[in-house]
């Protein structure tokens, strides 16, 4: 491929999109029939005071589209938040599949992502106790591959045909649509208590894993055995992972419920932010292949979508890196508009038996034609391939080509017998010769009946707050359940899980604890694996964002502070009395960008008390600069404060003296010569750290 058809290959999907894009900029109004309108506030009227007439073509029109603006929200995955990228591969992954947007690393293949929680409609809070979803569209040049993955790699049920079940139990009850966005509530646990296959994923949810602080810190997962397929028709098994490169982050519970009223849009205006200021989100592509030999050499069923693949027993390489660097132009058009299915592959790419997966591969463009109203959702800019598309489909809603010619079937003569199969040499899919073999029958192989051992796994291989942090979901949870039935058979299941977790949780709710485990898990493969434990992952204060508390009269160390943050790739943000230009000693001045007012310690990683006798006086006249110290502290966030600021701090957060605030974990003070000189380094180290878990709070 010449140099000038890579270039061409990565800016190919905005090449196609530009065509579509539309700028009003210095523009006449029109109707949308291009007729210049001369005024839009007033309907035609017979008199000034009498009846609109219906002769108004132009209200008419505008009323029209106006009433048909919205469509149908996602049935699951309502609230979603995309962005554009692409991707590349490290080195040719030739032995493992002929997918040739995995072959060569100087190809940049477009893609476009959408996140969303699972449970909320479109206008909920980011921020709710939800797996994430994860769907990541390949604008590959043999068409469009998408991977539909969630932020936790198993899932709730094994079979497709409980999907249904599963979403009506976690969704609002239906008789009185309550709780929005909310696992929290009877029927959702009645669910889990009645079908036990839940119990590894449940585990999952109800960790820190389902707060996500950013969208860029999540890992993301295919979920399913998928197939790759060589040149040679040999095939592997495989489970797809995203690595973020910012690690594993999530917000502490108190939080992200707090969050969700102080901004609902928390992971939107993140990852929006991120990318408007040149920090683009990136996710390593991982792979964990089994040989097709190897299927049965497992304690797990490599079918069963509530199993992961323990990366200590199959170690995840990673191939390839994705960059997300543009955001949308329109959100309707383009994250609204977009339409996953994990059935759209390319040849490389091929689906294991998985019955989950199987029945995924009939829902997805079903639902697209109730959500998009027809069979021509692919024509919509943003679900257009870069690949041409050919064949004899015809007519519907909304059809956009322009198809010329007589010819609409296959085979014919009058076209040439075009356009015709291509062959696997030269681009056509063939689906993987896998041989079959039995009985028709409803029910699931023997090999899917362990519910148990890996959600003990996931317990043993928590960290010591981790565990905490999952105890006190379960509290949480149960504790809104109001059938003291169904909060007592969730004690049940918890004893086949751990008993320590189930003794822990039943004081709580008021369940009885059993004596003994009904069906005790049997021990997991390995006895822990510390690649799910999110105390393992990696730490940065690459940008991560920090609270300056600084009033007019603030000291020059603000100044040092903030281009160390800087520097190291944080983001400093001013949090004053007032907004604006705030002046400090020296004649520097620092712009503030928000209140107290306006701002919270909850939006933020970390905070900074700028010294200061003045500036103290200024922030301290504010009751919620005080109440930003001690959430901050609540929630294990590093502070950090200077000078006058450490008074300030202390009395914030009501310690002895100077010298016990100086101790506690995670807070940074200096008040010297010397210590000045050695804060910087020493407060973006506990920046990096993000939160202080043997704080006592
Ligand atoms: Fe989905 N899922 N799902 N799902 N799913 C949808 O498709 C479905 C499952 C996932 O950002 C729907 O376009 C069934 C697993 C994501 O637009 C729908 C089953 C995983 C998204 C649907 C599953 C997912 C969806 C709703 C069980 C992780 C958002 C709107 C067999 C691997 C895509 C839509 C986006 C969306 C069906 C289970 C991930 C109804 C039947 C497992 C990330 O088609």
């Amino acid at each position: 491929m010449s140099n000038e058809e890579k270039r061409m290959n990565e800016n190919a999907k905005q090449e196609q999109l530009d065509s579509f894009r539309v700028s009003n900029d210095g523009k006449k109004l029109t109707t949308n029939q291009g007729l210049k309108v001369s005024e839009d506030e007033h309907s035609l009227k017979a008199g000034v005071r009498g009846p609109t007439l219906m002769e108004d073509f132009h209200f008419r029109e505008k009323m029209t589209h106006f009433d048909h603006e919205r469509i149908p929200e996602r049935i699951v995955h309502a609230r979603g938040f995309g962005a554009h990228g692409y991707f590349q591969v490290y080195e040719p992954l030739t032995s493992f599949t002929k997918a040739k947007f995995l072959q060569d690393p100087s190809v940049k293949t477009p893609v476009f992502v959408r996140f969303s929680t699972v449970a909320g409609s479109r206008g909920s809070s980011d921020t709710v106790r939800d797996v994430r979803g994860f769907s990541t569209k390949f604008y590959t040049e043999e068409g469009n591959y998408d991977l539909v993955g969630n932020n936790i790699p198993v899932f709730f049920i094994q079979d497709a045909m409980k999907f249904p079940d599963f979403v009506h139990a976690v969704k609002p009850e239906p008789h009185n649509e309550v709780p929005q966005a909310s696992s929290a509530h009877d029927t959702f646990w009645d669910f889990i208590a009645n079908n036990h296959e839940s119990a590894h994923m449940m585990m999952w949810a109800m960790s820190d894993r389902a707060l996500p602080r950013s969208y860029r810190m999540m890992e993301g997962f295919g979920v399913h055995t998928f197939r790759l397929v060589n040149e040679e028709g040999v095939g592997h098994f495989v489970k797809f992972h995203w690595k973020p490169v910012l690690g594993v982050h999530s917000l502490v519970w108190d939080e992200n419920q707090k969050v969700a009223g102080k901004d609902p849009d928390f992971h939107r205006r993140d990852l929006w932010n991120a990318i408007e200021t040149g920090n683009y989100p990136e996710y390593e592509l991982g792979l964990q292949i089994i040989k097709e030999e190897d299927e049965f050499s497992f304690d797990f069923d490599i079918l069963d979508p509530t199993k992961i693949w323990p990366e200590e027993i199959v170690p995840v390489r990673r191939v390839g890196k994705m960059t997300l660097n543009r955001n949308t132009d329109n959100f309707f058009a383009e994250t609204e508009q977009i339409a996953f299915h994990p059935g759209h592959v390319v040849p490389g790419i091929d689906f294991s038996n998985d019955p989950l997966l199987q029945g995924r591969l009939f829902s997805y463009t079903d639902t697209q034609i109730s959500r998009l109203g027809g069979p021509n959702f692919p024509e919509i800019p943003i679900n257009r391939p870069v690949a041409p598309v050919h064949n004899n489909q015809r007519d519907g809603m909304h059809r956009m080509t322009i198809n010329q010619g007589p010819v609409s079937y296959h085979k014919n003569s009058i076209a040439g017998n075009t356009p015709s199969p291509a062959s696997p040499q030269e681009g056509g899919y063939q689906h993987y010769a896998e041989k079959v073999e039995g009985h028709k029958i409803k029910a699931r192989s023997s090999s899917f009946e362990d519910f148990y051992s890996q959600a003990l796994l996931f317990w043993n291989s928590m960290s010591e707050p981790e565990k905490k942090h999952l105890i006190s979901a379960f509290q949480f949870e149960l504790g809104k359940v109001q059938r003291m039935e169904v909060r007592q058979q969730v004690i049940h299941l918890l004893m086949n899980i751990a008993p320590e977790l189930a003794s822990a949780v039943a004081p709580k709710i008021g369940a009885q604890l059993p004596e003994s485990a009904e069906n005790p898990a049997k021990p997991p493969m390995i006895p822990s694996s510390p690649a799910i434990s999110m105390a393992n992952t990696i730490h940065s204060a690459k940008t991560r964002k920090v609270a300056v508390l600084a009033g007019d009269g603030f000291d020059q160390h603000v100044i040092t502070l903030i281009n160390a943050l800087t520097e190291a790739g944080a983001m400093a943000e001013v949090v004053s009395d007032h907004l604006g230009p705030v002046s400090g000693q020296g004649g520097v001045s620092i712009e503030a960008m928000h209140t107290f007012l306006t701002s919270d310690s909850l939006l933020f990683d970390a905070i900074y008390v700028a010294g200061g006798e003045q500036s103290v006086q200024a922030i301290s006249a504010d009751p919620n600069a005080a109440e930003f110290i001690k959430e901050a502290y609540r929630h294990y966030k590093p502070i950090g404060a200077v000078n006058e600021g450490v008074s300030f701090l202390v009395k914030g957060l009501g310690m002895a003296s100077d010298s016990a605030a100086a101790s506690a974990p995670g807070i940074v003070t200096a008040a010297s010569g010397e210590e000045l000189g050695s804060f910087a380094e020493k407060f973006l180290n506990a920046v990096a750290a993000h939160r202080f878990w043997d704080r006592v709070v």
